[in-house]
């Protein structure tokens, strides 16, 4: 089903029509209300009569979070504060966080997003919804709520931890949609098994994760554990919150709501447009929000687009799977890394859990990597020959995907300590040396 055939189904022609349409409206209202656009723009000589149409974007000037950080907190809003009527914040590791404002129609928009998300999933509004993003400064709670309610859904407000009660009250209440991170999921799904309920006394069929890297294996494993489909869920607070974009029942790439958030794919060393189907950053220009809006956000995701059309109907652009964040990329004695890759080996191989850390120092000038990776109950042995040959096994398809040796830990099960939100699963100390 399709919630809103008009904007997710017009023709590409249309569609960029309209977005031209609306970039323009976007810059005259920064131009005019936010100073610190006049001035990006007036130093690159650039005015809003200088854009007519959609491929204009590019002679844009780009936002970095250090923009949002540097013009903390309203600095960026282009609406007195009386229209503000919702504030979210991400935390970041450090420093202050970043700030975004919400008109009531930022709200609007952003809601009919997600409700266009649901649907797409197969949810309506017989569905019980046990949202357990996290409420509060993060958008993944009241953002997957505020959707939940529009299609009608009746919603579990649950916030995340106190697992145990989480799942009493999933079995009590039917809960049929679960929103959550993929590593709470997870960490949902082991609590399930122990809970003694049996699984068929629960009525999840549809998992709407996102808000951190998954991959396809994740995927299999959280489908098969919870006995439902497990559908991808993406957004950032700068941009909207979840509900950027979607999967499909075809669940063949993430559907972007372009109309309202205009994706690119840069190059993030030369700023260069990438073409179709080439992995670079991904950056966004608002096109509709009135609160904060920004021109050419730089997401530092790293993924590719795919403009043919779904079968599913949609002619929304298809985002591949985000292979991670540039700043989560490690270099390991000159290769690049990225935490997604080990966790597809980890996960190709039965023996392993998908709880996985991965440790990176710095010794004698070298870098040194060590994954520590939990062996599933049934695989746990005393026998050293056995436990030698997993992780020789292990080693050797890292290896052979990365091209470099990394050292193996073997953990035992249930020793990694599991997240209730996003998982942090790299600890690199060559930051502090
Ligand atoms: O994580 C919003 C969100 C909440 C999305 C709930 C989906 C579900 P931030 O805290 O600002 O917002 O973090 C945004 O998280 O730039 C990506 O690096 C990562 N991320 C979000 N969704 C996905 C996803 C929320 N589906 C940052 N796959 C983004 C991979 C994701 N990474």
């Amino acid at each position: 089903m399709i919630w809103n055939k008009e904007a997710e189904c017009m023709s590409r022609e249309q569609l960029r029509e309209l977005q031209g349409k609306r970039l323009r409206n976007v810059v005259e209202n920064v131009y005019k209300n936010t100073p610190f656009y006049r001035r990006k723009m007036d130093e690159i000589g650039v005015k809003p009569e200088d854009i007519n149409s959609i491929d204009d974007i590019t002679k844009l000037p780009f936002t970095t979070k250090t923009d949002l950080r540097d013009n903390y907190p309203f600095g960026l809003c282009a609406v007195p504060m009386k229209d503000i009527v919702r504030v979210h914040a991400s935390s970041g590791t450090t420093g202050k966080p970043t700030v975004v404002g919400y008109t009531r129609n930022d709200l609007e928009a952003w809601a009919d997003c997600l409700a266009r998300s649901f649907t797409a999933y197969g949810a309506t509004k017989n569905d019980f919804f046990h949202i357990s993003y996290g409420y509060g400064l993060f958008t993944g709670g009241l953002g997957a709520h505020y959707g939940a309610e529009k299609i009608g859904a009746s919603v579990i407000p649950m916030s995340s931890g106190n697992t145990d009660k989480q799942i009493l009250l999933m079995h009590d209440f039917g809960s049929s949609v679960l929103c959550c991170t993929p590593s709470y999921a997870l960490f949902i799904a082991d609590k399930i098994k122990e809970s003694g309920y049996p699984r068929n006394e629960f009525k999840l069929k549809i998992g709407a994760f996102g808000a951190e890297p998954w991959t396809e294996q994740m995927r299999t494993e959280l489908q098969e554990k919870l006995g439902i489909k497990a559908y991808d869920i993406y957004g950032l607070s700068e941009i909207a919150g979840p509900g950027v974009g979607f999967e499909c029942e075809n669940q063949n790439g993430t559907h972007l709501n372009e109309d309202h958030y205009f994706p690119e794919i840069i190059n993030p060393v030369t700023f260069e447009p990438m073409k179709e189907g080439e992995t670079g950053e991904l950056v966004f220009t608002h096109l509709t929000k009135e609160g904060m809006p920004l021109l050419r956000y730089r997401t530092k995701d790293l993924t590719a687009l795919h403009f043919d059309k779904c079968s599913c109907g949609r002619t929304l652009v298809r985002m591949d799977r985000i292979l991670g964040r540039s700043d989560d990329m490690m270099i390991i004695r000159g290769v690049n890394v990225f935490p997604s890759q080990i966790e597809s080996v980890i996960l190709k191989m039965d023996e392993f859990a998908p709880q996985y850390k991965i440790f990176v120092d710095r010794i004698n000038n070298l870098d040194i990597m060590e994954v520590w990776v939990e062996v599933r109950e049934e695989y746990f042995t005393d026998e050293l020959s056995k436990m030698l040959a997993m992780k020789k096994k292990l080693s050797s398809a890292i290896h052979s995907v990365l091209g470099i040796a990394v050292d193996i830990k073997l953990v035992e099960p249930n020793s990694i300590e599991r997240s209730e939100g996003k998982a942090k699963r790299v600890f690199d100390k060559r930051i502090f040396k």
